[in-house]
């Protein structure tokens, strides 16, 4: 039977067309590069693939971060194609973000001579070892005639248990040579279900509990769980609260939600998983920025954790009960269990907790950034999808943006500078309906700034929000509160965001106050090409809970 198959599918091509052949076998239709000589034949092969369309980046670093923002918001792998160790070493940050944030990704990377590998070659690095600690596989093809082997166990490897990276090095000789090549099914996920008997031991533990509560993470979100977790929270009355930069896997406006466990999460917020006598973790890895630097948590509570990796399980805690499975089928299963106490004061306190740490009223004594989130709030589309980049400019954001539907936010949890323009270039790529804003501080933006090009030359429209302080300003904070008055490498000098937009082919503005923020923003929405709003903002304003003066009194400095 295999061997009929085999031959009924067997093709002779180049490795480099192979290649491009495994992505169209797995529906993957956008991709990302910088070209390189080292792969001449593979960017030859996309040449003719008329229904791949190639976006070439002006930095390998943005092409990686579109390819992870692209691929966060479609669950399919995103795809970069860069150049040996040169395009390597730029592209890295996007292959670390896609492991720190489980997002499948295959990068594929030219490579040097088979005959002159170890000679220190021309832009030579030993791809596997340099990659090896932020990557789920990465694997050097070194026969042509295995080239298929490899890439659909890449495409397999990042898109199964836990998604992550896989990097594919391609010496650049086994690329146009001619192969034999077969090719076997499309990847499909497994979902594995929790037998009877674990189901039956959450429902004993939860029968128990006096006071729940659901964490919900990345794990929700690609197993496309958000529905089944609103039926399960609904079902049993269960507050919900989100992980780190995972936002949108539970809708904010649920009476059920319980806010938003990140970088200076509100302490009231954080009261709710303190006073929590079970912890239902579903498909989060109970990272350090969402259990608070490990301190959230206690031994005292009942851990349940659920998640579809068996290393994510116990990773830190150890769990009261730990079960394999695809978040999906997990609270479908979980969905039928029989309880009866009900938790309906201590669902409502936490609610009413996240209520009052994220209400949006504005006065004039409130600085633009909060005015500004108000303002998205009431403008933008239900279902428009925001980004952010690494700082404190996005702290306004965090507290108070409720994101109210499903793929709607496309954040990095690995805190890379620089991810959110080109994250936002990539998930416009995915959704080309939605409107897309990505929210930048001065310093992280500059990172990629380059990629504003790439938007103009492809048409992608997204609106860029610039919180302008002239300033490195998280950073800044630390500064103030741990070496009072002693700033260094954190000032940064003047720069005309709104020119730089301009200067390649963008729109530009600059804006000091609401009236001029709500015209351009009007303009932007209106015009459908690529913007950027750059808001002038107070280097006093440091931070959405206080200033500079206020860190100052509190040293007493
Ligand atoms: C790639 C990278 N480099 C350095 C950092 C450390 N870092 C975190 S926030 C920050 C400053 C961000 O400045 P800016 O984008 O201007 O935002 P602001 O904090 O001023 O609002 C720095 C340097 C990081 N997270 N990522
Ligand atoms: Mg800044």
């Amino acid at each position: 039977m295999a061997k009929t198959m085999q031959k009924a599918n067997a093709k002779r091509v180049t490795a480099a067309q192979a290649i491009v052949d495994c992505i169209k076998l797995e529906d993957i239709r956008t991709t990302f590069c910088v070209p390189g000589e080292s792969y001449l034949a593979v960017l030859d092969a996309l040449h003719d693939a008329k229904d791949i369309r190639l976006i070439s980046a002006r930095h390998e670093s943005g092409a990686a971060f579109m390819a992870e923002g692209y691929a966060k918001s479609t669950l399919k792998p995103g795809i970069v194609f860069a150049t040996r160790g040169v395009g390597a070493a730029n592209l890295s940050i996007g292959v670390h973000t896609a492991y720190q944030d489980s997002t499948p990704m295959v990068v594929f990377l030219g490579q040097v001579h088979r005959d002159f590998k170890g000679r220190e070659g021309f832009q030579e690095v030993d791809l596997e070892a340099f990659f090896r600690p932020i990557t789920k596989w990465t694997v050097e093809v070194t026969d042509p005639n295995r080239t298929v082997e490899m890439v659909q166990r890449a495409f397999r490897i990042a898109q199964s248990g836990r998604p992550g990276p896989v990097v594919v090095s391609l010496p650049e000789d086994v690329l146009p040579v001619e192969t034999d090549v077969y090719y076997g099914p499309q990847f499909k996920k497994s979902t594995p279900r929790p037998s009877v008997k674990e189901i039956k031991q959450v429902e004993m533990v939860l029968e128990k509990s006096k006071q729940p509560v659901i964490i919900a993470g990345g794990g929700v979100k690609s197993a496309q769980a958000e529905e089944t977790l609103v039926q399960f929270a609904q079902k049993y009355n269960v507050p919900v609260m989100t992980s780190f930069r995972r936002h949108d896997a539970f809708p904010n406006d649920h009476g059920l939600y319980g806010g938003h466990l990140g970088l200076g999460a509100n302490p009231n917020i954080l009261k709710t998983v303190k006073e929590a006598d079970t912890i239902l973790a579903f498909g989060t890895r109970l990272s350090e920025v969402t259990t608070q630097d490990y301190r959230l948590i206690r031994n005292d509570q009942a851990l349940i954790h659920i998640d579809i990796e068996p290393g994510t399980i116990g990773k830190v805690y150890p769990p009261e009960i730990g079960i394999v499975g695809d978040l999906r089928e997990a609270l479908t299963g979980l969905t039928a269990i029989q309880l009866t106490g009900s938790w309906e004061e201590w669902t409502k306190s936490a609610n009413q907790r996240y209520l009052a740490a994220s209400n949006l009223e504005v006065t004039e004594d409130d600085v633009i950034n909060k005015h500004i989130i108000a303002y998205l709030v009431e403008r933008l589309p239900k279902h428009a999808l925001l980004t952010n980049d690494a700082g404190n400019f996005a702290g306004w954001m965090h507290a108070y943006y409720p994101f109210t539907k499903k793929h709607t936010y496309v954040g990095p949890t690995s805190g890379a500078m620089g991810y959110g323009m080109p994250a936002a270039l990539g998930a416009k790529l995915a959704f080309p309906e939605k409107t897309v804003v990505a929210l930048g501080g001065d310093g992280g933006f500059m990172m990629t700034v380059q990629e504003l090009e790439t938007a103009v030359r492809n048409d992608i429209p997204v609106i860029c929000l610039v919180f302008n302080n002239e300033m490195y300003g998280t950073i800044r904070m630390h500064q103030e509160k741990h070496y009072p008055h002693r700033v260094v490498g954190t000032d940064l000098g003047a720069v005309s965001f709104a020119n730089l937009a301009k200067s390649v082919g963008a729109n530009g503005y600059r804006v000091h106050d609401m009236d001029e923020f709500t015209t351009c923003f009007e303009t932007a929405m209106n015009e459908n090409s690529p913007t950027v709003i750059e808001v002038m903002t107070l280097k006093e304003n440091i931070s959405v809970t206080s200033t500079i003066s206020d860190i100052r009194k509190q040293t007493g400095t």
